[in-house]
């Protein structure tokens, strides 16, 4: 088949945020857009040339479409060999997997995450490289200068291929392999942890659950994991199968979106005892219990604590990290097992040198989501499994594992408030009122509060000394409370300030609170420091979780 060189013009707003390149449906049907971000891609992954790259997405609105056109681009690019997801679908903890286990060079996600899909809605792609894990800043740099200066791109001439059926298929030398999406993953998660335990706990009928896949690319992997190996309740899995739109709705599996799940657990009567949902891609999790929440940040503290009790884990753990604005409550499990603590700023990226160089096991964010060493994404089917797993070795309710937790460690009380869509100047402008601000705060009070640090976050990546430099604003004050101001890098409109609010209780006494009110001061003090209001007309957040 004959290859066809195309000229194209260059966009200029091709850069990858905290989690690959992220816009609305319609900016990627422009004219060459997508073509000149994957042709890009190739350009500076020259070791995808006669290799094997894995493909696939979330399945949300023009995944079909995009697939067969980085097919066409990657057989025009030389790559030799692509493993691809039955119907273009591939979860992102997945792909992980198949990269690490088939040794790709690198692998294609198709994906916009947590935000809504639809025509109207986004879509988005990111490049992952050897070892699994999304592409570090210096790789995307580059490609955000390649797409600026692009001026042809290369594609084969050829015939869409057919996704829906295992089979293979060439475009000139390049083989295209179409996989089922889910049974490798499957067989690994049987590998970390004790199915048959598990399978006891719904057998037995101690234990129900719900798992919300939300629509989104859980689904399947959902029906073969939860249904199939595991025995649970019949009507424990909704919202199963995926959708280009996700149903109109938004795959975030917080308290707010995932309101179906959280109607259920929360009903009066009859509601299981297990709750979990997981986000557009499937690397989020939310955990809940009968009436109860699992804050993620808590969530990443129990499974370090608890790790050793798993299977899969069972050696222990070497080391453990987190984001700068996830709480700190692993830190203290941490210190107890006399292990470190890294933190790192936003984004899975900054795990990957951690993981591979054997600093840590396991490491999380306060976004809802946790991973650890057997892969290089975080991981929700694996966060819910590991929690059904504790459960069935200690015999006890979420509710119960989690308060004994804080019993032990003291609780983080924690919030994030998220407003968005706000004017990006506005947003800027608050950002740098509050940098400056922090040269000068350390030392002073603040509503009886004493700050003892504040700074724009910075990181040195102890394996390749990279740095980092303005992750967000931090504000520790002395009784371990702490406010962390940032914008985020994945939203698709103006921009969106995150508030991060946590407060340290140890008295058991103190940890029935709600977290808000829990909050309320810490919250006061950070609208003061930032100004919000006055700066960005806003009253409330928009999110609260
Ligand atoms: C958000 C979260 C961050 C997460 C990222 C990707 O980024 O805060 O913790 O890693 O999304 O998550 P930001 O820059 O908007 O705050 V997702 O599930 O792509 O996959
Ligand atoms: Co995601």
């Amino acid at each position: 088949m004959k290859i066809k060189t195309i000229n194209t013009s260059a966009y200029t707003d091709q850069q990858p945020g905290t989690s690959g390149l992220r816009k609305k449906v319609a900016a990627f049907q422009q004219p060459h857009y997508l073509e000149n971000f994957v042709q890009s891609i190739f350009q500076v992954a020259s070791e995808v040339k006669g290799g094997l790259l894995i493909l696939g997405g979330d399945g949300r609105f023009y995944n079909k479409q995009a697939i067969q056109i980085i097919l066409k681009i990657a057989a025009a690019n030389g790559v030799a060999h692509v493993m691809l997801g039955r119907d273009g679908i591939l979860s992102t903890p997945a792909v992980s997997h198949l990269i690490r286990k088939y040794k790709a060079a690198g692998g294609i996600i198709l994906s916009a995450s947590h935000n809504p899909g639809g025509v109207n809605g986004d879509f988005g792609i990111k490049f992952n490289i050897a070892n699994g894990g999304p592409a570090p800043t210096s790789f995307t740099d580059k490609v955000f200068e390649k797409s600026k200066n692009i001026s042809r791109y290369q594609i084969a001439d050829s015939a869409d291929i057919v996704l829906s059926e295992l089979a293979s298929y060439h475009i000139n030398e390049m083989k295209i392999e179409v996989i089922d999406s889910v049974t490798d993953y499957a067989d690994l998660m049987q590998e970390l942890f004790d199915f048959e335990k598990i399978k006891q706990l719904f057998k037995s009928g101690i234990l129900t659950m719900c798992f919300d896949a939300m629509h989104a690319v859980t689904g399947p992997y959902a029906k073969e994991i939860f249904e199939r190996r595991l025995s649970a309740n019949a009507d424990a899995l909704i919202n199963c199968q995926p959708l280009e739109d996700f149903a109109g709705g938004h795959p975030d599996p917080n308290l707010s979106h995932a309101k179906e799940l959280v109607a259920k657990m929360n009903a009066a009567q009859g509601s299981p005892g297990f709750g979990a949902a997981s986000d557009g891609d499937g690397d989020r999790n939310m955990i809940l219990g009968q009436h109860f929440f699992v804050n993620p940040s808590d969530s990443l503290a129990i499974m370090t604590a608890n790790a050793h009790l798993l299977p899969g884990y069972k050696a222990g753990i070497c080391g453990v990290a987190r984001s700068l604005p996830t709480s700190r409550a692993v830190d203290k499990v941490a210190e107890q097992l006399g292990i470190h603590c890294y933190e790192t700023p936003t984004g899975w990226k900054f795990f990957g040198n951690l993981l591979d160089d054997k600093r840590i096991t396991l490491c999380g964010e306060e976004s809802f989501g946790s991973g650890s060493d057997h892969i290089r994404e975080k991981d929700g089917i694996w966060a819910v499994l590991f929690w059904l797993n504790l459960i069935a070795i200690k015999q006890q309710s979420v509710e119960e594992i989690t308060r004994a937790h804080w019993k032990q460690y003291g609780r983080h009380y924690y919030t994030r408030h998220d407003y968005e869509a706000i004017d990006t100047d506005d947003a800027n402008g608050l950002m740098q009122n509050l940098r400056d601000k922090s040269t000068t705060l350390s030392g002073t009070s603040i509503s009886g509060l004493t700050i003892t640090l504040a700074d724009d976050f910075s990181y040195t990546d102890p394996v390749d000394n990279s740095i980092t430099t303005n992750q967000g604003v931090r504000i520790i004050f002395d009784d371990e409370s702490r406010i962390v101001f940032r914008l985020s890098g994945t939203g698709t409109e103006g921009a969106t300030l995150r508030v991060y609010i946590e407060n340290y209780v140890t008295d058991s006494a103190g940890h029935d609170d709600d977290t808000q009110t829990a909050l309320s001061k810490l919250i006061d003090i950070a609208n003061t420091l930032s100004e919000i209001k006055s700066r960005c007309k806003r009253e409330h957040p928009d999110v609260i979780t």
